[in-house]
């Protein structure tokens, strides 16, 4: 490693120490001061690389506002902070159907599942220590897994329920389905997220009506996943979802094998998801998509997301040449859209530019298969991006523009685990 490098591993420890809020960590400071769901997983696998007891504090903070019924929400708000638009008032679940009683502040949704991968990986940097607190984490990962396949799996596939719960809030994925809402009775609002953060990378006013209005539609039904399922207009199956919950039941299975646990139930929701995800195949773009499963339709969105089939354990090698595509023609690799399409946009958010994490995913499935060619390009660009540009929320992937929040938490995490 040159000294170049180290100083950025220096660099992404002070990052991660000065979002640390002492038991969680926010993904940046202003733009999102609360602790998100899987950015707080990343974390931990970035503490892990330096503070393994402070890695498993963040996984344990993050399950402390899981739901009775076994969700983790997407945004816990421990404390109350203007800076940020919707708030614990805005989503309403103190009341919420699965919530139960004493949890702490909470959205009403959740986020790629992607805790039990992690703490698989805190546990092997830290097997001594570890075991008691895989241990002690294993029913409440079984229980937010369990709760997945039951709110969320009709299809075999992950729905989402908000463009939010996907983690790629504007990504062209959801354009039809977003359509179809006509954002009407959304109480008048002001944003704050663009008096953070250039508009231009942001998503739409468009697409902020309708956010809301999905969140107020969720809290009119007392956060009720059955309600929810039965009458919303939006609801997709996304491969996001599916496949980082596909790898997190692997993950928990390896956990279970470790802790002396049946695997028998894991097995089932494997199989499931295994075979939900052939919906996801569109023939057409040769790739995964997202599937609407009000319309019947898929997205026709080749996306990052697309390409997590081999992190999600998929031996398929049918989506190669469309990666080799993919990355032919984008400069820095692996946009979030495909730069070839009319909606690809450089800046806009989850239409186009690169993000660190969904890389390094990516990446690591790729290597398993044994495909390390595409896998070495994606960690090389990654690591020349953070190296040039710095530990940005996100970055244009026709010149490496940083994008969004700075100091960011994930991307800091991903340098020490994975990219540097
Ligand atoms: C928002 C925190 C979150 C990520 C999501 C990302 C964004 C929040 O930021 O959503 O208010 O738009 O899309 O994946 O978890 O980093």
């Amino acid at each position: 490693m040159t000294a170049d490098l180290s100083h950025l591993d220096g660099e992404a420890r002070r990052i991660l120490r000065l979002n640390d809020k002492g038991c969680y960590t926010v993904p940046t400071a202003g733009l999102y001061p609360y602790q998100w769901n899987w950015d707080s997983a990343f974390a931990g696998l970035g503490f892990a690389c330096f503070d393994v007891n402070r890695a498993w504090n963040e996984l344990e903070t993050l399950m402390s506002g899981q739901w009775e019924n076994g969700m983790v929400p997407h945004i816990l708000f421990h404390r109350p902070d203007p800076g940020y638009f919707p708030g614990a008032d805005i989503w309403g679940t103190q009341d919420a159907a699965g919530k139960g009683a004493g949890r702490v502040a909470s959205s009403g949704i959740s986020q790629p599942p992607v805790a039990a991968s992690f703490a698989w990986r805190i546990y092997q940097r830290d097997p001594e220590t570890g075991a008691d607190r895989l241990r002690r984490m294993f029913p409440g990962l079984m229980a937010f897994h369990r709760w997945f396949m039951a709110a969320r799996a009709e299809s075999g596939a992950v729905a989402i329920t908000h463009p939010w719960e996907a983690g790629r809030d504007n990504a062209p994925d959801w354009d039809a389905a977003m359509a179809r809402i006509s954002p009407e009775g959304v109480a008048p609002y002001t944003r704050r997220d663009t008096g953070h953060v250039n508009p231009r990378m942001r998503p739409t006013k468009e697409d902020y009506d309708r956010y809301i209005w999905l969140v107020q539609f969720g809290r009119e039904r007392g956060w009720d996943d059955a309600a929810i399922a039965a009458e919303s207009p939006f609801r997709v199956a996304d491969p996001t979802l599916t496949f980082t919950l596909m790898r997190a039941c692997r993950d928990l299975r390896l956990a279970a094998g470790v802790l002396g646990e049946d695997c028998a139930e894991i097995d089932g929701w494997i199989a499931r998801l295994e075979a939900g995800a052939e919906r996801l195949w569109n023939p057409e773009t040769g790739a995964y998509d997202s599937y609407d499963l009000r319309s019947g339709e898929l997205a026709g969105a080749v996306s990052n997301a697309s390409f997590l089939c081999w992190w999600g354990g998929l031996a398929d090698r049918r989506s190669l040449p469309t990666l080799a595509r993919i990355l032919d023609t984008a400069r820095f690799a692996l946009p979030s859209f495909d730069p070839a399409h009319p909606r690809f946009d450089p800046l806009r958010y989850w239409r186009g530019p690169v993000w660190g994490v969904m890389n390094m995913m990516a990446a690591i499935g790729l290597a398993e298969q044994g495909l390390s060619a595409e896998a070495a390009r994606i960690r090389a660009d990654t690591a020349g991006l953070i190296t040039e540009n710095g530990f940005a929320e996100y970055f244009s992937p026709e010149d490496g523009t940083p994008a969004g929040g700075a100091t960011f938490t994930w991307t800091a995490a991903i340098w020490l685990a994975w990219a540097s």
